[in-house]
């Protein structure tokens, strides 16, 4: 019996049982039977949860860029690999295959080992959504050399932050990227940040814009001409499982920014294996992630996960309102899009526009349709089943994070039954807990609790790059022996999780455990509500209280905001209870978020409590100017 692909519900429960009873066992044989090894690990897992300290697949000799590329080539090696959809609708798509990416990875690859790129050595990479960005992490991983990909809209402070936390030694960028209407100077950004970035010793440029930029003598050199001239054939770098793959930026709660590190085998088969099964991978599927490669969900579902499988995956430079709020449909048109992921920040502002711009494409092509990054609330989960998935397509509410590496929590397409805001059950292997203020692991149903998981999974982060004593403190110590997601979550009677928002966004009023992210889903009911975001601030009587931000849609209606505010009220009156209902509310044009769509809530609290000291780190914020504007309306 092979473990690799889930057939029915029956199965699924039987691997895992399996993967909970013998785990050296399951996961021995899906790495056994489906990628190839230079030598095989014996001992499979090893760990010490005290310690925070887990290897997978121990012993094992592997490169994962052989199991990603060579190994297709017989097979696949005229199949497409990466379609790139440029930002320009008007610029043709390119269909790159196994074969060309085999190439064009090699010869990357070779051209750093020219410039003196070594196992173990970091490169930087600051690129915008370009066949390229693919390419240099392949590239990367084929030597040994440790990715750090920085998202191409961090500000120049932010690379140099995470640069010099990890010591890169190379950067890669572009002279340019294209972003809807915009083009974004990115090789400025890293000439500025590389004045405080004593470890870089080449930048490598990739054309792009054709934007007039500044090379830096014996620093900079651009990238196509060392490509031309490099040799196709690269020797992959035999990897021990536990070596660095790459480290992944992640904000913290405070502080600075912490540099996970994944490692290679467990990586490896974790993402390919989660990729197979929750989106039901079939061969001749096209796989669609609208998430950027500067961010976990890019790493493991644009690239790793897909090109594992031997998938065609689609890889987009542009963004979903350009050149207008169809641009998403009609790429799933074109491309005969069969899997499409993406986050409920984006299907909540393309819900926010006129219906006609997805009711234009017949998306006939989609099987699944995924979310990933927060809750996805009722209104925007039955908009998107509805109008995207034409309500035959399973949504898959897929739960996870940068540490976890690959999703853990979701249903499996055609196989679990879904619900509404459910991430629903959790993967084999993925040995979930709910634990109380005491630490004490709940066993009742519909009670909210701390997120944890009790047993280590292949891809779990292994530490924090420099500080593995932070990585012990973060997610190992408030429950000793468990990893601690720093998410609540609530079962169901059947085993169902729904995840609640982060621990910390808990606001108890009056003693009621209240969570923000069912308040929101109530206010954002109402119909001239487009999003809102609720904080706790003190409160003499009831120990906390709650303040609503609520940006309206764009209509002319609701002018009368003293009712609005009645209205919203009534509207949690009606879904929660007269407890949760707002003592303020304050009608907002935008809220602070990060880069990847979470609201900044830590910004909204200080605001809230008419805190105005101190911030903290607000760099990761897309639209800091908001801060200003939310800050001189508080009520
Ligand atoms: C993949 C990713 C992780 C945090 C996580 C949660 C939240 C992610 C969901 C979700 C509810 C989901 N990595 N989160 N997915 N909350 N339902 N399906 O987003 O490191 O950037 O963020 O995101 O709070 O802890 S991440």
């Amino acid at each position: 019996m092979s473990y690799y692909k889930i057939e029915n519900l029956e199965q699924y429960f039987k691997h895992y049982n399996k993967s909970v009873r013998e785990p050296r066992k399951f996961w021995s044989k899906i790495a056994s039977e489906n990628f190839t090894w230079y030598q095989e690990s014996e001992k499979i897992v090893e760990f010490d949860m005290a310690e925070a300290k887990i290897k997978w697949f121990v012993d094992a000799k592997v490169n994962i860029v052989k199991n990603c590329l060579d190994r297709h080539l017989s097979k696949r090696g005229e199949k497409t690999a990466i379609i790139f959809e440029p930002n320009n609708p008007n610029d043709s798509a390119e269909h790159i295959t196994y074969n060309d990416l085999y190439s064009r990875v090699s010869k990357m690859a070779n051209v750093l080992r020219e410039q003196g790129i070594k196992k173990g050595d970091r490169v930087c990479i600051y690129l915008p959504m370009i066949p390229e960005i693919a390419v240099s992490v392949l590239a990367c991983a084929r030597i040994g050399a440790i990715h750090s990909v920085v998202f191409a809209g961090f500000s120049a402070s932010a690379v140099a932050t995470r640069i010099n936390d990890s010591e890169c030694k190379m950067v890669i960028t572009s002279d340019g990227g294209f972003r809807g209407e915009k083009t974004i100077d990115l090789k400025g950004i890293i000439d500025e940040a590389l004045l405080n970035c004593p470890s870089v010793e080449n930048v490598l440029v990739v054309k792009r814009t054709n934007s007039s930029i500044k090379m830096k003598e014996g620093r900079d050199q651009w990238l196509q001409p060392l490509t031309e001239a490099a040799s196709d054939n690269c020797i992959a770098e035999i990897m021990d499982s536990e070596d660095p793959l790459f480290i992944l930026y992640t904000s913290g709660s405070t502080g600075k920014p912490k540099g996970m590190v994944h490692t290679t085998a467990g990586y490896m088969v974790y993402t390919a294996y989660s990729f197979k099964n929750v989106f039901n991978y079939e061969e001749n599927d096209v796989f669609w992630c609208t998430a950027d490669i500067g961010w976990i969900t890019g790493h493991s579902y644009i690239l790793y996960g897909p090109l594992l499988n031997g998938a065609t995956t689609v890889m987009f430079e542009g963004v979903p309102t350009y050149p207008d709020f169809s641009r998403f449909w009609e790429i799933i048109e074109k491309h005969k899009v069969t899997q499409f992921y993406t986050a409920p920040t984006a299907i909540r502002s393309l819900a926010k526009e006129n219906l006609s711009y997805v009711q234009k494409y017949p998306l006939k092509s989609l099987k699944v349709i995924g979310s990933v990054g927060e809750p996805i609330n009722e209104e925007a989960w039955h908009w998107y089943n509805d109008h995207v998935g034409g309500k035959r397509c399973p949504l898959v509410d897929t739960w996870w994070q940068t540490e976890t590496g690959g999703i853990l929590i979701s249903a499996l397409a055609f196989i679990t039954p879904t619900k509404p805001t459910y991430a629903s059950l959790p993967l084999p292997g993925i040995q979930v807990v709910l634990m109380d203020e005491k630490r004490n692991e709940i066993e009742d149903n519909q009670v909210t609790g701390s997120l944890c998981i009790k047993f280590p999974w292949p891809g779990i982060a292994r530490t924090i790059w420099g500080d593995h004593q932070r990585y012990k403190d973060t997610y190992f110590s408030a429950f000793p022996g468990k990893y601690f997601t720093g998410d609540g979550a609530l079962r169901d009677e059947v085993g169902y999780y729904r995840i609640t928002g982060r621990v910390d966004d808990v606001i108890i009023v009056s003693g009621h455990n209240l969570g923000t992210a069912p308040i929101e889903d109530a206010i954002n009911e109402h119909p001239a509500v487009a999003e809102s975001a609720v904080v706790g601030f003190p409160h003499d009587v009831k120990g906390n209280a709650l303040y609503g931000f609520v940006i309206l849609k764009e209509s002319g209606e609701y002018r009368d905001r003293a009712n609005l505010t009645k209205e919203i009220n009534q509207h949690i009156s009606d879904h929660i209870g007269p407890i949760a209902k707002l003592d303020k509310i304050q009608f907002v044009s935008g809220l602070p978020k990060t880069r990847s769509g979470k609201i900044m809530r830590r910004i909204l609290r200080k605001i809230a409590e008419g805190d105005f000291s101190n911030f903290g780190d607000t760099s990761t914020l897309l639209n800091p100017e908001i801060v200003d504007e939310i800050k001189e309306g508080r009520l």
